[in-house]
């Protein structure tokens, strides 16, 4: 204590980078990623004496960075830097644009609406590479498209505008959508905003509001509505993996690491789920519906949608699979809407299904009925997350009414 009196600093506040399990023994804190704490003393380059909510302890210095105002903090909970910086790499472009489903579906709207396009002002938000608004130049006659972009793909989408010779038509805007200026309201607004579970990422925010800054009264959103679509399902595979696989590894038993495990594998929902179709234990349900014309970004912070399955076959009863579906209509009365769906019945796309276990399998019966609620709440701090909560209540035949269950369960995704 005598030397660390020395390398005592006026009381500063960090933001933790990264989780550190620190040991007590070595009064070392344990702290977790977004934890802010008041440094106390530089003791070494290497580890710094802090402070967090009363308790003091060692935390390794590169595991923090300096805190920040309110304002700067605000920005950090979007955490936009990161994510358009993860969009400034091909990586995911190529993802998106070999999901043909996707991109196929876009461009069959585009042609479907392309002599309702003519002169036509689009708005393509978050255009990425330009495929959609390079689909709208070449295969529809636009007044002009204007591609917004916040990432540093930017640069590239202007080259792939001018080698595809459509920079007549096409105007790239480097910069987010909240804050560039158009010279003119637009007719149309494209984007492809879907994160999993529909809004994972909250892109469609920015969505909304250029939708009321720029789309003129009367014009048209693409897509223009969304459905969140779940289904009780069985997940044998996944929990022998996760699971049950703790049971006899090697002829030992292993079951100590089952909580474990539970808190590893099944708090968080499992993205890139392919439901496999036997695996539905009723007729999935939308629950969730938006309507992206009338939408507010308030509307975004809790969103509620309830259920109630008829069970068709006996099985086991592991959690919840979730798809979404979008739909594009069309800009002719009367024609024909377009719909992307992102379900295990329909061609798999990059999103795949999201898949939530309960803690424990469930046996049930057919005609039993599963009934509940979802509910999506936005992380009121780190605005491009959410938590999922499940409230499910199993009704059975009356000679089984011992066996009749109710729960409730939270996934953060990610916080
Ligand atoms: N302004 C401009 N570009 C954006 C914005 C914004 N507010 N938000 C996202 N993007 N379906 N979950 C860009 C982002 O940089 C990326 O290139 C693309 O839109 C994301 C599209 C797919 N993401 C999704």
């Amino acid at each position: 204590m005598e030397d660390q009196l020395e390398d005592l600093v006026p009381p500063e506040e960090y933001v933790v980078l990264w989780s550190f399990p620190g040991r007590c023994s070595e009064e070392q804190l344990s702290i977790s990623k977004g934890d802010r704490l008041i440094v106390h003393g530089k003791i070494t380059s290497e580890w710094w004496w802090a402070e967090l909510r009363g308790v003091f302890g060692y935390v390794p210095a590169s595991y923090l960075r300096q805190g920040t105002t309110e304002e700067e903090e605000e920005e950090d909970a979007w955490q936009d830097d990161e994510y358009y910086f993860t969009y400034g790499a091909l990586n995911l472009h190529l993802e998106m644009l070999s999901d043909k489903s996707r991109t196929e579906t876009y461009r069959r709207v585009i042609v479907n609406n392309s002599t309702s396009l003519h002169r036509k002002v689009v708005m393509d938000l978050g255009c990425g590479t330009g495929i959609m608004s390079l689909f709208c130049a070449q295969l529809a006659q636009p007044a002009v498209v204007y591609a917004v972009e916040a990432s540093s793909m930017v640069e590239h989408t202007k080259k792939l505008v001018k080698q595809n010779e459509c920079e007549e038509v096409i105007t790239v805007l480097q910069g987010r959508a909240e804050e560039i200026q158009l010279p003119e309201q637009v007719d149309v607004l494209v984007s492809e905003w879907m994160g999993n579970c529909l809004v994972f990422e909250f892109m469609v925010e920015s969505v909304l509001l250029a939708r009321d800054r720029w789309l003129r009264e009367g014009g048209t959103m693409w897509p223009s509505s969304a459905a969140l679509t779940l289904v009780p399902c069985q997940a044998h595979r996944y929990y022998a993996e996760k699971m049950a696989f703790w049971e006899k590894p090697y002829g030992l038993d292993f079951t100590p690491l089952q909580p474990l495990a539970l808190q590893e594998f099944f708090s968080k929902p499992k993205f890139s789920h392919l439901m496999e179709p036997g695996d539905r234990l009723a007729s999935p349900a939308d629950v969730i519906c938006l309507d992206m014309h009338t939408l507010q970004v308030a509307d975004l912070e809790v969103m509620q949608g309830e259920f109630q399955f008829q069970v068709e076959k006996s099985g086991v009863f592991h959690g919840f699979t979730a798809w979404f579906s979008v739909y594009f209509k069309s800009l002719e009365e009367g024609g024909a809407t377009v719909e992307l769906n992102t379900g295990p019945d329909s061609e798999p796309t990059h999103w795949k299904q999201t898949l939530f276990m309960l803690d424990e399998p469930i046996t049930v019966h057919a005609a039993s009925r599963i009934s509940g609620t979802i509910t999506l709440r936005r992380n009121p701090v780190w605005r491009r997350h959410l938590t999922v909560t499940l409230h499910w209540d199993i009704s059975c035949l009356a000679q089984e009414a011992a066996t009749c269950q109710a729960g409730t369960k939270s996934f953060p995704m990610w916080r």
